[in-house]
C-alpha cells in the first residue's frame, strides 16, 4: 500500500487497480484529501507534461480521467445526501475551457460538505454563468481554470455582478491556471489550492 502505487496506477490509466489502491491507501488511516491532494492531483501533474501544445495522447489520458473519476466515485459515493443543504453555489469551466476533471471533484467535494452546488459544465458562457447565479440566488460563483487564456473572462466576473447587482456574490477560482494568480489579479474573493480549501472558505462564509 501507499499513494505511491496509487499514483502509478491512475498514470496507467487502470481504473480497478487504482480504486483497489485507493481502498488500501484509505483502510491505512490515509484521508480521502490527502488521496485527491497527493494522489490524484500529483499524478494529473505528472501527466501535463504529455499534455502540451506539440504532444498530445488523447487515449492515454482520456484513461486517467477516467481512472481519477472512478477513485473519486468510490471516496465520495453518491446517494447519501447531507441531510441539511447549506447556500448555493454556481460552478463552472468558462468559455473555451473544457478541462472538467478539476471541477468535477470541487462539486464532488462541495456537496459532501453539505453545500449546495448548481454546475453550469465546462466551456460556459459568462453570460449564462452570471444569469445562473441571478436566477438560483447563488452566495458564490465558482470558476474552475485550466488554460490561462480564461484568465480575462474571470476578471470580468465581478463587474458582470456589479452590473446586475448581484455584487454581494463572492467569487472563488481554483484550478492549475488561476491558483497560479492572486485574488486581486484576478479581481475575485478567494483563489483556492484545492477543493478542499475552497470547500472550507466557503462552509466559514456559510457558516459566520
Ligand atoms: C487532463 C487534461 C486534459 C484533458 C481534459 C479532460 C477533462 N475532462 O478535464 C484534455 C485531453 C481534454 C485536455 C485538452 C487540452 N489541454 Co489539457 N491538461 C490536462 C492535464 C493533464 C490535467 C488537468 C487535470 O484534470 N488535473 C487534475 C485536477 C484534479 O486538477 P485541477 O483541475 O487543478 O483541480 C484541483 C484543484 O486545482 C481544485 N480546483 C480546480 N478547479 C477549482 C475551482 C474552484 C472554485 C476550487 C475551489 C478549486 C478548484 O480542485 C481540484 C482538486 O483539488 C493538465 C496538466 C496540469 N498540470 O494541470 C493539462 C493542461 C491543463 N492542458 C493544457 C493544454 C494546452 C490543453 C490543450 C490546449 C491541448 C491541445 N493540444 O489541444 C487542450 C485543449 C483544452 C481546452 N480548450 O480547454 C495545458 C494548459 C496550458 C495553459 N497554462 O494554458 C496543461 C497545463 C498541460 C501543459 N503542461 O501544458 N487536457
Amino acid at each position: 500500500m501507499s499513494v505511491e502505487r496509487l499514483k502509478e496506477a491512475l498514470l496507467d490509466g487502470d481504473q480497478n487497480r487504482a480504486v483497489l489502491e485507493a481502498k488500501l491507501v484509505r483502510d491505512a488511516g490515509v484521508p480521502s484529501e490527502t488521496i485527491v491532494t497527493e494522489a490524484i492531483e500529483k499524478a494529473m501533474e505528472q501527466l501535463g507534461a504529455k499534455c502540451t501544445v506539440e504532444q498530445f495522447n488523447l487515449l492515454e489520458i482520456m484513461l486517467v480521467g477516467r481512472a481519477v473519476t472512478a477513485v473519486m466515485k468510490w471516496l465520495f459515493p453518491e446517494g447519501a445526501p447531507p441531510a441539511a443543504v447549506k447556500g448555493a453555489a454556481v460552478l463552472a469551466s468558462l468559455e473555451g475551457d473544457v478541462h472538467d476533471l478539476g471541477k468535477n471533484i470541487v462539486k464532488t467535494v462541495l456537496i459532501a460538505k453539505g453545500i449546495g452546488v448548481i454546475d453550469c459544465g465546462k466551456d460556459c458562457s459568462l453570460h449564462k454563468l452570471i444569469e445562473t447565479a441571478e436566477r438560483e440566488k447563488a452566495q458564490f460563483i465558482c470558476i474552475s481554470g485550466l488554460i490561462t487564456s480564461i484568465v480575462p473572462q474571470v476578471r470580468r466576473v465581478r463587474e458582470l455582478c456589479m452590473s446586475r447587482g448581484l455584487q454581494r456574490i463572492r467569487i472563488v477560482a481554483g484550478g492549475a491556471a488561476l491558483k497560479q494568480s492572486t485574488a486581486e489579479n484576478l479581481n475575485v474573493d478567494y483563489v483556492a489550492e484545492n477543493a478542499f480549501d475552497g470547500a472550507r472558505y466557503i462552509a466559514e462564509i456559510l457558516e459566520a
